[in-house]
């Protein structure tokens, strides 16, 4: 078990950048009180990414999470000042489309900013020359305007903390490198330095970039890849001549022209050029100078003029005014990127009280530093930071080699219009079922998650299609979309269909303590006789939902649980006692879901056991062989169709799929891929662990209280639940349909009821049974009413919607249960 830490305990912070300083002030604000900051450069600016950074913060972001964090930024530092110098500036964030691609997606972006209540209007191209003279307004379409968003001064904030935080007793030592990491047992003890130890209960490396070097020395795998990324200053400009107050430096909003990979800031007279607009430019974080070697600082290299050239060409089209300056400074400047984008937080397993925070930005720098600061105080973070987790990457993410492709790509595609399914092309294939030749021959079309190769539909199901209706799409909702999907939905309601599961994760958990540990670790009722499946929830200590589980008891100590992801398997190898094994077992086994009316008739031939409703029934599991092959059988579905997930090694698993292919061919069985599986789950309610909710939401709200039993003793949230229930909630996890049976929406649009934002969509797709989008939403417990009228924004339209009593499709189990 963890010892949780308290504000006495001694914590050492790596990095005196924005990080570092944020987290000394957001530990100290919450009473701990031995805090230790090391840097190995000379303070106020040492070296690392924060100290030239132009501080740009632009606040919304797909993920909520990110534009939380931000919003938090730029309203903690705009209270915060050195000497009267405010460290943030709130001069506007404007972003410029020059396609009608992009001019699109600032409409999608404007419905981001509504969801997660951020100021932002969209304006005309002769708006955007007022609010930036030097801009030609004949260039662009249109661009969004968020007055909120701003410059923060990023080595003043640095300071400013920094003072708060030795004000309520914090140390920050400059010019002290670290060189080791002490353990004992598998906890931090300490830290070394060139300069002398440093005994510590908690370290958090806050080293930026260089994280993969403190990682190595504490043998964490840091997976964050440092490029260099250009910035440039021009020479002053005559039209900014007395226009900007050199304290505030700036007073036009922050812009970005997307379409050219280029963002810009004044610095008084003179204009900030960074460009994404270039080749990836790794660094080797092990091999960089220290501060006194380095020429400038360790993180700003020298300028490669040519990478600059065509983004200098395409800055003097937006802004005419640079035709005759010239580009006065410019250095590549480094930073880091992770494989999927977002940062890297929490507290490593194998060696506790080791924390990270990094590959973060100095827009989110302070939000992470408090949902740090929060989870080392409290056990967690009031925002949900799931998308953020140390924990959440599958061990082919860690490689080198792929932290190296996914990074550049990451770089490449910073300011792309990136579709939300969008797969990455490298490094593919990494993770096949045993299914996977049989799916190449039936056309699977695939895109990747987890390193899984998933299919989401079969090419060879397109002559099914030609006979199902299926209204046109607009062209951003037709991408990685087919209409082969519902004819595959359908055939799931009328017949039967093969799913391959391989990639839902399979823990394994034995042992003589197993049945009470996952008691202790979940909510529902698990205390059943073998061949019990139960469906439950992990909670963390305050109630919100870490994830849905199934567990089915295959033995008196012997569990198989259904996961959800990676983090799921940290939080209970976290937790797990002596007499408990966690293991992971997706690897080297797969699962094929059987579904449909028909699956009874197509499964019951090819084994001796008895697969009917009285001796199999629902939410039960067994061994069983299926033809040649030894297979787990459990009897649920999350498409909400009867029949089975079918079990087996990877070995037998073609075995097995060539079976059921095989005995499913008179009755018309076809393969189908996660494009139906999702309309199906939606039209049946089933909620997506880490889309539809989270741990900022509790059983009550989103639906799923029937899974919480306060009867059974104690469990992990169990206190924060009493005295809620599912008939007092503010807010409610909602079921919305789109009026019109032609209409779509995607996720995370706002949703609107008399004239003002009152939620957000969480995930949405068709419903190819009911004939219309399916859409859940967090609403208000007043509209989340059945018969509610609402509207969805869907770029910048308002589509009409209705909250839906749900189930959508079989309320009374009588298609899952028989
Ligand atoms: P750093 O500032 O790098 O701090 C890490 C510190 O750890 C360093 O000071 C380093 O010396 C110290 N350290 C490392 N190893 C050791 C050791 N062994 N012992 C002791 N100390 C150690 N972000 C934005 O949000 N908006 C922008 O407009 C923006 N523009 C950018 C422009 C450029 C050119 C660059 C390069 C980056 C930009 N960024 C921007 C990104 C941003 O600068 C970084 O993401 C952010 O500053 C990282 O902060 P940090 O505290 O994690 O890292
Ligand atoms: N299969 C298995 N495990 C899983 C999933 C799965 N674990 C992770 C994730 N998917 C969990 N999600 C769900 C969601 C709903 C159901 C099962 C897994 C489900 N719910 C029934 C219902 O709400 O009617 C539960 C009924 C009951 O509690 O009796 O079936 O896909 N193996």
């Amino acid at each position: 078990m963890s010892r949780t830490p308290t504000t006495a305990a001694r914590v050492v912070i790596i990095g005196a950048g924005i990080v570092g300083c944020s987290l000394a002030d957001e530990l100290t604000s919450r009473g701990w009180s031995d805090v230790t900051v090391l840097e190995q450069g000379p303070l106020p600016a040492p070296g690392g990414s924060t100290s030239h950074a132009p501080g740009l913060v632009f606040r919304t972001n797909p993920s909520r999470t990110m534009t939380e964090f931000a919003v938090y930024t730029a309203e903690k530092f705009a209270g915060l000042d050195v000497d009267g110098l405010p460290c943030f500036h709130q001069v506007g964030g404007l972003e410029v489309a020059t396609t009608p691609e992009r001019w699109a997606d600032l409409h999608r972006k404007a419905g981001h900013a509504a969801s997660w209540g951020v100021d932002g209007e969209l304006i005309t191209p002769e708006r955007c020359a007022e609010l930036w003279p030097l801009l030609d307004p004949g260039q662009v379409l249109g661009g969004f305007h968020t007055p909120g968003d701003g410059l923060v001064r990023a080595v003043l904030a640095c300071r400013a903390q920094t003072r708060r935080a030795e004000e309520r007793g914090a140390r920050f030592l400059e010019r002290h490198t670290v060189t080791g990491i002490e353990r004992t047992d598998g906890r931090v003890t300490g830290v070394v330095t060139d300069r002398g130890a440093f005994p510590a209960d908690v370290v958090i490396s806050a080293a930026g970039f260089w994280g993969p070097v403190i990682g190595r020395l504490a043998g964490v795998p840091v997976p964050l890849l440092p490029l260099a990324h250009q910035y440039v200053r021009t020479a002053p400009l005559p039209e900014l001549d007395g226009v900007n107050d050199p304290r505030t430096e700036a007073g036009r909003p922050i812009l970005r022209f997307q379409d050219a990979d280029l963002y810009f800031r004044e610095h008084t007279d003179r204009i900030g050029i960074g460009s994404y607009d270039h080749r990836p430019l790794p660094v080797d974080p092990f091999t960089l100078p220290a501060y006194d070697d380095a020429e400038v600082m360790p993180s700003s290299l020298a300028f490669t003029e040519n990478d600059f050239a065509r983004g200098w060409e395409r800055s003097a089209r937006l802004l005419p005014a640079l035709a005759t300056s010239r580009v006065e400074e410019g250095f590549n400047g480094v930073f880091s990127f992770t494989s999927d984008g977002m940062p890297v937080l929490g507290e490593s397993r194998e060696l506790r009280g080791f924390w990270l925070a990094e590959a973060v930005w100095v827009t989110h720098s302070a939000g992470v530093a408090k949902a740090v600061a929060e989870w080392l105080t409290d056990g967690r973070p009031s925002v949900d930071v799931h998308e953020c987790d140390l924990h959440r990457f599958e061990d082919v993410q860690l490689s080198p080699g792929y932290v190296a492709e996914r990074g550049a790509r990451q770089f490449v595609e910073v300011y792309d219009i990136v579709h939300p399914l969008q797969p990455a092309e490298r490094p593919r294939p990494l993770r096949v079922s045993p299914f996977h030749a049989r799916q190449r021959e039936l056309g699977a079309v695939f895109l990747e998650s987890g390193g899984w190769e998933r299919p989401h539909w079969y090419e060879a199901n397109a002559p099914l299609a030609a006979s199902v209706d299926v209204p046109v799409r607009d062209a951003w909702s037709a991408r990685h979309w087919s209409p082969i999907a519902a004819a595959e939905a359908r055939a799931t309601r009328e017949r039967v269909a093969l799913y391959d599961m391989t990639p839902l994760r399979r823990l394994e958990v034995t042992g003589a303590g197993a049945l009470d540990f996952l008691q202790r670790m979940t909510t529902n009722q698990l205390a059943k006789r073998p061949g019990a499946v139960t469906y439950t929830l992990l909670l963390d200590g305050a109630g919100g939902i870490r994830s849905d589980l199934t567990v089915a008891r295959l033995g008196e100590r012997h569990f198989q649980v259904g996961a959800n992801s990676a983090q799921d398997l940290d939080w209970l190898l976290r937790h797990a006692p002596d007499d408990v094994r966690v293991r992971d077992a997706t690897s080297g086994t797969c699962c094929v879901g059987v579904w449909g009316p028909l699956a009874r008739a197509l499964v019951q031939p090819l084994t001796r056991d008895d697969f009917s409703h009285r001796a199999f029934g629902y939410f039960r599991a067994g061994r069983t062989w299926i033809g040649d092959v030894p297979v787990t059988a459990m009897r649920l579905s999350y498409v909400g169709e009867l029949g089975w997930e079918l079990y087996t090694g990877a070995d037998t698993g073609l075995r097995l799929w060539d079976t059921l292919w095989e005995a499913g061919r008179d009755l018309g069985v076809i393969a189908a891929g996660r494009s139906a599986f999702d309309s199906l789950r939606l039209e049946k309610g089933y909620r997506a662990w880490g889309q539809d909710m989270t741990t900022e939401h509790d059983p009550y709200e989103a639906g799923l209280g029937f899974a919480v039993r306060m009867d059974k003793g104690d469990f992990t949230g169990r206190d924060a639940l009493a005295g809620r229930s599912a008939r007092s909630p503010g807010r409610r996890l909602a079921c919305l349909t789109l009026d019109d049976p032609a209409a779509v929406v995607l996720g995370k649009e706002p949703v609107y009821a008399d004239g003002s934002v009152v939620g957000y969509v969480t995930s949405a797709g068709y419903g190819w049974t009911v004939g219309r989008t399916v859409a859940y939403a967090w609403l208000p417990a007043a509209h989340a009413v059945p018969g509610t009228a609402v509207s969805v924004e869907y770029f910048g339209e308002k589509v009409p919607a209705t909250v839906t009593e749900e189930p959508l499709v079989d309320p009374g189990m009588s298609r899952i249960r028989r």
